[in-house]
């Protein structure tokens, strides 16, 4: 399986966008374990998010969560960004963490608060006016923890009466990704708990609207693979939030607890010709480093997306598609086999020397006196956190 032009081409092409908060500590309901040198501020979670990307090559954007990233200026953190050779990416909605929300956010019984979390959403479309972001990203812990706790129609209701006003304020090249997860922190019921809601109400609510996938928010076994050639299918597939699970909501490395599992979601895009930035599905990280080392973790998870991709890429599509016409069941499980058993490795390695890159990115960042520079220089003041 030879690493034609047409494959360097579409690796040289790919973007991962990094998450703004998995720079800063993070923890889980036990203990949050803080890091020396981790950023205090938006600016410094982007000086980070810029290391990435100088190393990686394929991490352009950074995405911002409000309102941990709050600044009184968005237009400045965006030169800040540019300057640094990034740029902003999607705005990330938090309608989970005001003691208000406590009975839900836009599907909350009361009007008032209702409001409250629908008005922050629109202030999340103003700050993508400052920013130039394109993409909203809404995810709501809504639900019940015991039934009779409230009614599930209703809270329907309330939820698609919100979208609505959210996505009429939106401009003509802004989008709003829904995201869905199957449970916690609501045990019973939650309002979006899976693709097929968020289908459902992206759909009714119009082009603009699509689904997001983050890969930690389903059941184990579920075959997100087949969710993302449905979405493709239906042109419905807006984003991913890519992180991986062993149990529920892990967050841990992309690709680190099945890297299959992220090859077989690779082939479903590569298959579909919608790896290409222009085909407008957004590839983003939602990952949280509680013990390990941020920066290298999160080059390292942008380097397994990478590789699982590569790997899609040298699937020989033809052998593939005449095994399948052919009914040779052995034959075309083996062609995709083949693909995910190469090591492409060297072939990345290659790749990034043509681009001016080190060749080995995470030993890159370690040489490069970064993280001490960060540990010596970030001292004092209060460091960035989840605020939970
Ligand atoms: C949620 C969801 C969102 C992310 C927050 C931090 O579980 O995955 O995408 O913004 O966590
Ligand atoms: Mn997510």
């Amino acid at each position: 399986m030879p690493a034609t032009s047409e494959v360097r081409a579409a690796l040289a092409g790919q973007r991962i966008e990094t998450p703004s908060w998995a720079y800063a500590n993070s923890g889980t309901r036990f203990k949050v374990f803080p890091q020396p040198g981790v950023p205090r501020d938006p600016w410094e979670k982007i000086a980070d998010a810029a290391v990435v990307h100088r190393l990686t090559g394929i991490a352009p954007t950074v995405a911002l969560h409000i309102p941990w990233d709050e600044v009184e200026d968005y237009g400045k953190l965006a030169a800040h960004a540019e300057e640094h050779g990034v740029a902003l990416g999607a705005i990330n909605s938090n309608v989970f963490q005001d003691p208000d929300f406590k009975l839900g956010s836009v599907t909350n019984p009361e009007p008032r608060i209702r409001r409250k979390a629908i008005d922050h959403l629109l202030k999340c479309v103003d700050i993508m006016d400052a920013t130039g972001s394109r993409d909203l990203k809404l995810w709501f812990s809504d639900g019940t923890n015991y039934p009779g706790q409230d009614s599930i129609r209703a809270r329907q209701d309330r939820l698609a009466e919100a979208l609505r006003e959210v996505y009429d304020r939106l401009g003509p090249d802004q989008r709003m990704l829904l995201e869905y997860k199957l449970f916690e922190p609501a045990f019973y019921t939650t309002d979006v708990p899976d693709w097929g809601t968020s289908y459902a109400h992206c759909t009714e609510l119009g082009d603009k609207a699509t689904v997001c996938i983050d890969t930690g928010h389903h059941a184990p076994g579920t075959n997100i693979e087949f969710i993302v050639a449905f979405l493709l299918r239906a042109n419905k597939l807006g984003a991913f939030d890519f992180n991986s699970r062993f149990y529920a909501d892990d967050d841990l490395m992309v690709g680190a607890a099945d890297p299959f599992q992220l090859f077989r979601i690779m082939h479903e895009i590569v298959s579909a010709d919608a790896l290409r930035p222009e085909a407008g599905i957004a590839f983003m990280l939602d990952q949280c480093h509680n013990i390990e080392a941020k920066i290298p973790a999160i080059i390292r998870s942008v380097l397994n997306v990478q590789e699982a991709t590569a790997k899609a890429l040298i699937i020989d599509a033809e052998a593939l598609a005449d095994a399948q016409r052919s009914g040779d069941v052995l034959g075309a499980n083996a062609v995709l086999m083949d693909a995910y058993s190469t090591d492409v490795r060297p072939m990345l390695r290659e790749v990034r020397a043509d681009a001016g890159l080190d060749p080995d990115p995470v030993a890159a960042y370690r040489a490069s006196g970064y993280q001490e520079r960060i540990e010596a220089d970030r001292v004092g003041g209060t460091q960035a956190g989840w605020g939970a």
